[in-house]
């Protein structure tokens, strides 16, 4: 009876979802999908600041001019007007704009180049307040340009002379189901969370059998 309504429970999970929300937080220890401009990016832990777990991303921004980018999310698979929500926390603890972070995304023409470049997407304009942890968030509507474009990438901007550190954790990114989702780690996508769950039923069943 309890396997029935497990079972029952996982059918309706499945058939329910209709947005997907990835997290990710620099666990495991990768750093970006990629970079754009003179930045470093570093998989760090302890002694530096870690908004929850025990790692963080710490980006050194080491350009003169211009704002570096690290690439912390790919968005594909989407249609024209689907809504993207992306949030990252950023810490720098000095007030202004050097260092900071905005959260910001542009999209790509090629979905196996990520460094191909489809136009900005815009962001928000927002810096940290210099506080310490504050969270950076935007939502955006996805604009093919006629088919041109084929996938949205979340950057971290960073701001705004050598040496300027701020670091990175607890990204989310929610999208439609049908959208594929990709952090920094391999994330893991709904219809493989719907199969992890059902195989840990089977192994809760198991359990209770040899029990
Ligand atoms: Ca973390
Ligand atoms: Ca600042």
């Amino acid at each position: 009876m309890i396997r029935s309504a497990l079972i029952i429970g996982a059918l309706f999970f499945s058939a329910s979802v209709s947005a997907q929300t990835v997290t990710y937080g620099w666990e495991d220890g990768a750093t970006t999908l990629g970079n754009y401009g003179d930045i470093e990016a570093y998989n760090v832990g302890e002694g530096s600041p870690v908004h929850s777990g025990d790692r963080s991303l710490k980006l050194v921004d080491q350009a003169e001019s211009g704002t570096p980018q690290a690439f912390v999310a790919l968005i594909t698979d989407l249609n024209d007007g689907d809504t993207v929500d992306a949030s990252f926390w950023r810490y720098d603890d000095t007030a202004g704009a050097a260092p900071s972070a905005r959260i910001w995304a542009h999209y790509i023409t090629d979905i196996d180049d990520i460094d191909s470049y489809g136009g900005s997407a815009s962001g928000n304009y927002a810096y940290g307040d210099g506080l310490g942890w504050d969270e950076a968030m935007h939502s955006w509507t996805f604009d093919s340009d006629g088919g041109e474009r084929v996938g949205l990438v979340i950057e971290v901007r960073t701001y705004s002379k050598p040496g300027d550190t701020v670091w990175i954790d607890d990204l989310t990114v929610t999208a439609g189901d049908h959208a594929t989702i990709i952090t920094p780690a391999a994330a893991v996508p709904v219809p493989a969370a719907v199969w992890l769950f059902a195989s840990s039923l089977l192994g809760f069943v198991g359990f209770g059998r040899r029990k």
